[in-house]
């Protein structure tokens, strides 16, 4: 019996360490046109991180599902730009070029937050 239960303690942490693994944000690259999607939705940004080349200007298409609104504006403080999301529209901002570095972005409430990293 204790067999058992030992056997099942480690399927669990087998899974816990796969699952952390497997869910982590997955960076994500401009394409060639430099246009990149990012959905709204549960709370974060998809994707929450995305890696651009430096002094590409580059096109962030935000898809706002989220229709709470805490959802509703998206700031870059660094780079002092704010603008609101319709709900279920696309909302196309050009940024950039930039220079190299990590350029932190999030709603107006700090809940939803990503990372823009220029390379
Ligand atoms: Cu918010």
């Amino acid at each position: 019996m204790g067999f058992i239960v030992n056997l099942l303690a480690l399927a669990l942490m087998g899974f816990i360490v796969w699952w952390f693994w497997f869910s982590r944000p997955q960076a994500k690259q401009a394409s060639a046109s430099g246009v990149i999607e990012v959905v709204v939705e549960n709370g974060v940004y998809t994707p929450a991180r995305i890696e651009v080349p430096e002094g590409a200007p580059i096109t962030l298409c935000f898809i706002r599902r989220d229709p709470s609104p805490c959802a509703e504006k998206v700031l870059f403080n660094e780079l002092d730009i704010a603008f609101d999301l319709p709900l279920g529209e696309k909302k196309a901002v050009a940024i950039g070029p930039l220079s190299a570095g990590e350029y932190p972005f999030s709603c107006q409430m700090q809940m939803y937050r990503g990372s823009l990293v220029v390379k």
